[in-house]
């Protein structure tokens, strides 16, 4: 065997090794959500309120304006008040850009997920995460 049928070999080897890495850890189905915290118009608001989610996508709640904010799911009302309690982040955020990432478990009980901002929920800070 000549060394040039060597060489291509590794590189072959090497190009494969590294693809099946990259869709190991990219999985075709998952998909990234942002949701605004305060609108650009200065609302207090999410945006979007209403988001549908499937198990594995996740969801980057983003300052934008009017701070401070936070996310605390109703685990009251929540279809498994466990996840609704893991998927809170009740601390306060302020700074600009400043993002709280949340990844939809592969067992999450489907259902729609009510959460709010706990300073602005009166303003009307509201918003639902309904996992399919
Ligand atoms: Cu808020």
């Amino acid at each position: 065997m000549n060394l040039t049928k060597r060489f291509l070999q590794a590189v072959f080897a090497v190009v494969f090794a590294v693809s099946t890495l990259v869709i190991a850890a990219a999985p075709a189905s998952a998909a990234s959500y942002t949701v605004k915290m305060g609108a650009d118009n200065g609302m207090l608001v999410f945006e979007p309120n209403n988001l549908e989610v499937s198990a594995g996508d996740t969801v980057s709640w983003a300052i934008n304006k009017m701070p401070p904010h936070n996310v605390v799911f109703d685990d009251a009302k929540a279809p498994d008040a466990a996840l609704a309690k893991a998927m809170s982040n009740t601390k306060m955020m302020f700074a600009a850009g400043d993002t709280y990432d949340v990844t939809i478990p592969a067992d999450a009980t489907p259902g729609t997920y009510t959460y709010f901002c706990s300073p602005h929920r009166g303003a009307g800070m509201i918003g639902k995460l309904t996992i399919k």
